[in-house]
C-alpha cells in the first residue's frame, strides 16, 4: 500500500482545474468572446489592437519544443519504490536503508530511434528511465531494456545515432534499423556485435512496458558509510515476467494501433492493474575488478547472472497516470549524474560521456538552465545554492548574497561534510597517461555475442535468424550485406550461412575460424523459464447473441482477464455490450481469442475466419465453445482448446510456438 506521496503533494500545487471556470487571458482578464477576432466591421480586416488574438496566436506559435534527440517517443507514469530491507552494508543511499521505506518515483519508457509521433511496436531497444524523488535529492536510473550497448565510448554516440536515425538525404526510414546506414555502422564498428544479437532477438519487440526488464547498462559504484565500494550493475525485473510480440504482429500493430504500448500502460494503471518491477543489484568487490574473462567496465558486456548473482533491493509500483503529457512526460529531464550519497560512478567510458550529455541536451530542449524548477523535475527535498537567473527563473531567492564564501550570511548556504549528508566523490586512485585508445580489455567483441546465441532456445534462435534476414535483406548495398554476414560468422557459422543464402551474398565464411566453446547464460533467454500468467491479458470474445456470453465474460473477468466483445455491430447484444466490430477491432491487439459463435452471413463469417487465422498465425491462445464454430484443422492444434478452463490454461502460455510444427 502506498503511504503519503510527497511528489504527488508537491505537484498538486501546480495542477490547475479548468472545468467550470471563466475563460481569461494569461493576465487573468475575463473575455466576452473567443470565436471572433477584432475587426473593422464584420467583413473588414483584423486590427492590431486585438491583444487577445495576439496572445492566443503567439502562444500557439511557440507551443513546440525540440523533441529528444534520441528516445523522443515515450510515455510515463508515477508510482513509488519500496525498499525490501536495509542495504547499508553496500550503500549509504537512504532510500534503501530500511524495510518498507517508500520513495516517490516517475518512470518514462521510450523507444530510441523514432520521432515523437512514431509507432510504439517497432523493433528497437526501449528506454526505462526512473527518477527517484529521495529525501537526499533526485536519483535518476537511466536504463534500457537491453543490458548492453552498441558502442564502448561515448565519443561514438553521435555517429551511432546518425547511423540508426532516418537517412539524412531523404529522411527514410522512420523508427527502424533495417536500412543501409545502420548496418554499415554495425559492420564497421564491430563492438556492436553483442548488442545487435539482443536487438535482433524478441527483446526488442516487447509485448508491454509492463513486461520487460530494465538495466542500468553502465557499471556504477555503491559505497557504504565506511567508504567500502563495490562495482554494481542495476536491474529491474518485471513481476509479470518478460514477454514479446512476434515480428509480423509487431509490424501490423504499428499500423493498427501506433499507441499500443502507451495505451497498454495507461489502461493498466486506470484499471488498477499496477505494473510492478523489482530492483536488483549485481555486486563485484573492488578487489575483484580483474577477476573475470570480460572487462567489467565495458558496456558491451553483461555480468552473467550465473557468475554474479542478483540481490533484490526493493519493488517499484506504478499507480498513477500523468495529468498532462507535455508538463510531465515531455518536460521530465533525466541525467545519469543525478545521484545520491552511496551511488557513484565507474570509469566506464560510455558512462563518463553520458555524464556530460544529459544536462547539455536539456539546455536546448527545455530552453535554459532552470529546467530543475519545472514541477516534474523538482526535488521533494529543499535545495539551496548561489545559482541565479537565466530564462524562466521561478524561484525568488531572497537577500543580498549569491556567492560563496560570504560573511553577510554567515557563509551560507554552506557545503556539509559527508557525515552530515554531503555528497563526496569516491576517492578512486587514478594513474595513467593521456591517451585516445581502446582498452585491451575491450577488444573482444564476439565472446558474449556467442554466449548470447548459445543461450537461446531453438525458437529464439529462429527468430533472431529471421530478424537478421529481414533487416539485412532491406539493406540496398550488397557490399554492406556481405560485410554483415562476415561479421556474423564470428558469432555463428550456421547463422552466417543462412543469412548469406537468404540475402543473396557469397561471403568468405569458411576463412573465419569457428569458435567451438559453448558457454551459456540461461538467464538471458526469455523462453527458458517463462512466467505463466493470465491477469491483465486482453482477450477478444466473438459473439452475436449476448445473452449466451455473459457467464463466460464474467468468468474471464474473474480470472483477471481484460475482455472485449467483437461482433458484427457495436452496442447492446442481449445482456452484454459489444465493444467492437470486425472493422474497429484487430486480432493483433489481443493476447487471445474466444470464438463463441458462427455467423450465418457468409461475408461476416469470412471476417471471423480471417480474425482467427491471424490470432492462430501469431501462436496465441484460441478458445471455442463448440466444435461447430472452429475449423477442424485448428481445433486439433496446440493452444486451440474447448471450454473456459482449458482456455485460461492455454492463455497462460504466451505463445504456442509448437503450433508451427503441428499442422501446415
Ligand atoms: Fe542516453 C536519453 C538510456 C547512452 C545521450 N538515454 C536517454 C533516455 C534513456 C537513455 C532511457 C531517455 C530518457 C527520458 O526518458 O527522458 N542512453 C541510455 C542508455 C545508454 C545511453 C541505457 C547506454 C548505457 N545516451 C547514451 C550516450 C549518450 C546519451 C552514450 C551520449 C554521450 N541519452 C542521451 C541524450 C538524451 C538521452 C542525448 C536524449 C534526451 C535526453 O537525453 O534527455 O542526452
Amino acid at each position: 500500500m502506498e503511504q503519503e506521496n510527497k511528489k504527488k503533494q508537491q505537484l498538486e500545487d501546480y495542477t490547475v482545474e479548468d472545468r467550470d471556470k471563466a475563460l481569461t487571458t494569461n493576465q487573468g482578464l475575463k473575455m466576452s468572446e473567443d470565436e471572433f477576432s477584432l475587426k473593422v466591421g464584420d467583413r473588414g480586416p483584423t486590427i492590431m489592437e486585438d491583444f487577445h488574438f495576439r496572445e492566443k496566436m503567439t502562444h500557439f506559435d511557440h507551443e513546440r519544443i525540440p523533441e529528444r534527440v534520441v528516445h523522443a517517443r515515450g510515455t510515463a507514469a508515477h508510482g513509488y519504490f519500496e525498499s525490501y530491507g536495509d542495504a547499508s552494508d553496500i550503500t549509504m543511499a537512504k532510500f534503501l536503508s530500511e524495510k518498507g521505506k517508500q520513495t516517490p518515483v516517475f518512470v518514462r519508457f521510450s523507444t530510441v530511434a523514432g520521432s515523437r509521433g512514431s509507432a510504439d511496436s517497432v523493433r528497437d531497444a526501449r528506454g526505462f528511465a526512473t527518477k527517484f524523488y529521495t529525501e537526499e535529492g533526485n536519483y535518476d536510473l537511466v536504463g534500457n531494456n537491453i543490458p548492453v550497448f552498441f558502442i564502448q565510448d561515448a565519443i561514438k554516440f553521435p555517429d551511432f545515432v546518425h547511423a540508426v536515425k532516418p537517412e539524412p538525404h531523404n529522411e527514410i526510414p522512420q523508427a527502424q534499423s533495417a536500412h543501409d546506414t545502420f548496418w554499415d555502422f554495425v559492420a564497421n564498428n564491430q563492438e556492436a556485435a553483442h548488442m545487435v544479437m539482443w536487438h535482433m532477438s524478441d527483446r526488442s519487440i516487447p509485448r508491454s512496458y509492463r513486461m520487460m526488464e530494465g538495466f542500468g547498462v553502465n557499471t556504477y559504484r555503491f559505497v557504504n558509510e565506511d567508504g567500502v565500494a563495490h562495482f554494481v550493475k542495476l536491474h529491474w525485473k518485471p513481476v509479470l515476467g518478460v514477454h514479446s510480440f512476434v515480428w509480423d504482429e509487431a509490424q501490423k500493430i504499428a499500423g493498427k494501433d501506433p499507441d499500443f504500448h502507451r495505451r497498454d500502460l495507461y489502461d493498466a494503471i486506470e484499471q488498477g492493474n499496477y505494473p510492478e518491477y523489482e530492483l536488483a543489484v549485481q555486486l563485484i568487490p573492488e578487489e575483484q575488478e580483474f577477476a573475470f574473462d570480460f572487462d567489467i567496465l565495458d558496456p558491451t558486456k553483461i555480468w552473467p547472472e550465473e557468475q554474479v548473482p542478483l540481490r533484490k533491493l526493493g519493488k517499484m509500483t506504478l499507480n498513477r497516470n500523468v495529468d498532462n503529457f507535455f508538463a510531465e512526460t515531455e518536460q521530465v529531464a533525466f541525467h545519469v549524474g543525478h545521484v545520491v550519497p552511496g551511488i557513484d560512478f565507474s570509469n566506464d567510458p560510455l558512462l563518463q560521456g553520458r555524464l556530460f550529455s544529459y544536462t547539455d541536451t536539456q539546455l536546448i530542449r527545455l530552453g535554459g538552465p532552470n529546467f530543475h524548477e519545472i514541477p516534474i523535475n523538482k526535488p521533494v527535498c529543499p535545495f539551496h545554492n548561489n545559482q541565479r537567473d537565466g530564462y524562466n527563473r521561478q524561484t525568488i531567492n531572497r537577500g543580498q548574497v549569491s556567492y560563496h564564501k560570504n560573511s553577510l550570511q554567515n557563509n551560507t548556504p554552506n557545503p556539509v561534510p559527508r557525515a552530515n549528508g554531503g555528497y563526496e566523490h569516491y576517492q578512486e586512485k587514478v594513474d595513467g597517461r593521456k591517451i585516445r585508445a581502446r582498452s585491451q580489455g575491450f577488444e573482444d567483441h564476439f565472446s558474449q555475442a556467442r554466449l548470447f546465441w548459445n543461450s537461446m532456445t531453438p525458437i529464439e534462435k529462429e527468430h533472431i535468424m529471421k530478424a537478421f534476414c529481414f533487416e539485412v535483406g532491406k539493406v540496398q548495398s550488397m557490399d554492406i550485406r556481405k560485410q554483415v554476414v562476415e561479421m556474423v560468422a564470428h558469432i555463428s557459422h550456421d547463422l552466417a550461412k543462412t543469412l548469406a543464402e537468404k540475402v543473396g551474398v557469397t561471403a568468405t565464411i569458411e576463412t573465419i575460424p569457428e569458435e567451438t566453446e559453448m558457454k551459456q547464460s540461461p538467464a538471458v533467454s526469455m523462453y527458458t523459464n517463462p512466467i505463466r500468467f493470465v491477469e491483465t491479458k486482453k482477450v477478444a470474445v466473438i459473439i452475436q447473441k449476448g445473452e449466451e456470453a455473459k457467464p463466460l465474460i464474467e468468468a474471464l473477468e474473474a480470472a483477471g482477464i481484460v475482455v472485449e466483445i467483437v461482433s458484427d455491430r457495436q452496442g447492446t447484444l442481449g445482456d452484454v455490450i459489444s465493444d467492437h466490430t470486425f472493422d474497429t477491432a484487430s486480432p493483433v491487439l489481443y493476447d487471445g481469442l474466444i470464438v463463441a459463435t458462427k455467423f450465418e452471413d457468409a461475408l461476416t463469417q469470412r471476417k471471423v475466419e480471417t480474425f482467427i487465422d491471424e490470432v492462430y498465425n501469431h501462436y496465441k491462445a484460441i478458445g471455442y465453445t463448440d466444435e461447430d464454430v472452429i475449423q477442424v484443422a485448428y481445433s486439433k492444434a496446440p493452444g486451440v482448446v474447448k471450454g473456459l478452463e482449458a482456455f485460461i490454461d492455454a492463455l497462460a502460455t504466451d505463445r504456442h510456438f509448437d503450433r508451427e510444427y503441428a499442422i501446415g
